[in-house]
């Protein structure tokens, strides 16, 4: 569960840049995984070996591997927030007073974000469609969202301006009840430790979108609308990883 500011503000601060995926901003390098040998290959970045050569890693994975975005497998050009793919997982209290800031910082392009499940009640003019219900957020801009989290379950955030949604303008949002307490048939207590209809509902929602937009648009955006189905996979571990925590 995140911290208030003193004022009781739930305060996120996102910046939104380019970076790529199977990369690793450390070691400033492309990298592989190659399936049959089952094997992580650091590719040689540099001019001064054959275009082809490339370095096997074989110790030293786990540091190698840190900040590397895997996102599809493939090399994309994506959109962190702080740096991952996806975001950092919010975890609020049902009622928190919210407040989203982003920094545009992906060149000359503008975005904006929704956040996907909330009511946010009487804030239609901020809710993240960009231009229907508010301006996008421009280049080198910064925006605040700033709503209750008025719907509780599990919820994700995303971009909804053109493609930034596929290329990892996303995150897990998390409103839980605090106070309310569950009872089975036996009237034992029950412990809630997860909640997964919003995104199994998304999910469905996708499907049919991702077969329309596969046919018109695959040539030119290469998997980015199947890498979305992708993506709900990895917010999904991201939640699970943010629980267990
Ligand atoms: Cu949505």
């Amino acid at each position: 569960m995140a911290t208030p500011d003193a004022d009781g503000v739930y305060r996120f601060t996102y910046e939104l840049a380019f970076t790529y995926s199977m990369y690793s901003p450390s070691n400033n390098t492309p990298v592989l995984y190659d399936v049959n040998s089952q094997k992580w290959i650091r590719l040689n970045s540099t001019l001064t070996s054959a275009c082809n050569a490339s370095n096997v890693i074989t110790d030293d994975l786990d540091f190698a591997l840190q900040d590397v975005n895997q996102f599809s497998g493939l090399h994309v050009r994506m959109i962190s927030i702080n740096g991952k793919i996806p975001g950092d997982t919010i975890v609020v209290p049902l009622g928190a007073e919210v407040e989203m800031n982003f920094k545009n910082r992906i060149g000359t392009r503008s975005l904006s974000v929704h956040v996907h499940g909330l009511d946010k009640m009487g804030l239609w003019y901020t809710d993240g469609v960009a231009f229907v219900q508010q301006c996008p957020i421009g280049p080198n801009s910064d925006y605040s969202y700033r709503f209750v989290a008025d719907t509780a379950g599990t919820q994700f955030y995303h971009g909804h301006l053109s493609t930034e949604f596929g290329e990892g303008v996303m995150g897990g949002f998390l409103v839980k009840k605090t106070v309310e307490k569950t009872y089975d048939a036996q009237n034992n207590l029950m412990v809630m430790g997860r909640e997964y209809y919003t995104l199994l509902q998304v999910f469905i929602q996708l499907l049919p979108v991702t077969n329309f937009f596969k046919g018109h648009w695959n040539h030119r955006h290469g998997g980015r609308i199947a890498s979305r189905i992708r993506s709900i996979r990895q917010i999904f571990q991201t939640i699970e990883r943010t629980l267990g925590s």
